[in-house]
């Protein structure tokens, strides 16, 4: 598939090993790799070719996912439908009825895992890096009679952005006016750049205002219903979601608002496998059911990719576009990198989502340990 941006963009961003910071540990996961800088770069050039389209209707109606629009990604989406101050987005669906009802799922008491540990050498976008440390061996002491001693660890990373990560409602906008505008550079709910921008944590918008989850969660499992790992490229339809819930026996007409919907790629396998190939694109779902997930009003979308939407995009004008249909349009979080390996062993397709981002003010999203219960 030929992507016009994303060729121009891998080509300039694969990565120079000079620029590792730490060829043992910092950064060495991309030391063979092709940069995921590309597309985040691939992204801001795609979005500034759609602002300058906003003068150029030709350009829009190419670029523009769908329908009538007075922006890059369609018509004005804010005030939310949590009214013209809202940062909590669709974890507002999150009630005490929501969690009740959610809990009535639970059935065996059994706990799964849906995370990959943080370490080095795990897959990362761009230059991100994770690295921890610990001072000393110990960090400290001896203390008092006991001779106490302890362990800190330093950790240095993108703390939001790395690993099995949870996208926020601070991360993805759309530049809306003439580039460089902060008064037109737009996220959920219409927050503004300049609104939100402070270089210690966004003003607005910030991961500490999503409310913590405990919901009815159902993992769609495609890799399953193809019998094979998906490929780069390859966007999940429509009809794959509803065969694989057919086979699942999920009724489609079963989903609520609130409902988290994970998607099963099998492209988890690559993890600390074949990092090169993990990071240089990826399966997922496309605008149709990116709008299939809106419809049912979902709380959170989730998979095994590291942006749960198909990169490249079938359309190559498109950068992460359902990162801007699902995040900045809807408020709906996104929760990458997780692994369902231990579920899928279950044939657990259905199971209460638990996950709560951590309070980080002005934070863009969050690590953590996400778990389902059945
Ligand atoms: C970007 O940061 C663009 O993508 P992701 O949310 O997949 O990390």
């Amino acid at each position: 598939m030929q992507s016009g941006w994303l060729d121009e963009f891998m080509r300039r961003n694969r990565h120079q090993p000079e620029e590792l910071p730490d060829q043992e540990g910092v950064g060495a996961h991309e030391a063979s790799g092709v940069s995921r800088r590309g597309f985040l770069q691939g992204g801001v050039a795609a979005g500034m070719a759609a602002a300058g389209a906003l003068a150029s209707p030709q350009i829009a109606q190419a670029q523009a996912p769908a329908g009538a629009q007075d922006t890059p990604i369609g018509t004005r989406w804010w005030p939310s439908r949590w009214g013209a101050q809202d940062q909590a987005g669709a974890s507002n669906w999150i009630t005490p009825a929501k969690v009740l009802e959610a809990a009535r799922l639970i059935k065996t008491g059994k706990v799964y895992n849906l995370d990959h540990p943080y370490e080095a050498g795990i897959p990362a976008f761009g230059a991100r890096i994770w690295a921890l440390r610990i001072p000393g061996t110990p960090t400290g002491g001896p203390f008092g009679k006991n001779q106490l001693v302890y362990h800190d660890e330093f950790v240095a990373t993108e703390i939001g952005q790395i690993g099995t990560q949870f996208d926020g409602l601070g991360h993805i906008g759309c530049i809306c006016g003439k580039p460089g505008d902060m008064n037109e550079m737009r996220y959920y709910n219409g927050f503004t750049e300049a609104e939100m921008a402070n270089a210690y944590g966004l003003q607005k918008l910030g991961i500490e205002h999503c409310k913590p989850f405990f919901t009815r969660a159902v993992v769609i499992d495609v890799a399953g219903l193809k019998g094979r790992m998906l490929d780069k490229g390859e966007e999940i339809t429509v009809a794959d979601v509803t065969g694989a819930l057919a086979r699942q026996k999920i009724a489609e007409s079963s989903f609520k608002p609130g409902d988290g919907i994970f998607f099963n790629t099998g492209w988890s396998s690559l993890w600390m496998k074949d990092n090169t190939r993990y990071n240089s694109g990826e399966p997922g779902i496309g605008m149709a059911v990116a709008k299939w997930v809106v419809d049912r009003q979902a709380a959170l979308v989730g998979s095994d990719t590291w942006a749960t939407e198909v990169v490249p995009n079938p359309n190559a004008d498109l950068a992460f576009v359902v990162h801007n249909e699902l995040i900045t349009k809807n408020g709906i979080y996104n929760h990458e990198n997780l692994d369902f390996t231990e579920l899928l062993a279950d044939r657990v397709y259905e199971f209460v989502y638990v996950f709560a981002p951590l309070r980080m003010k002005g934070a863009t999203g969050s690590p953590g340990h996400p778990i389902a219960i059945t």
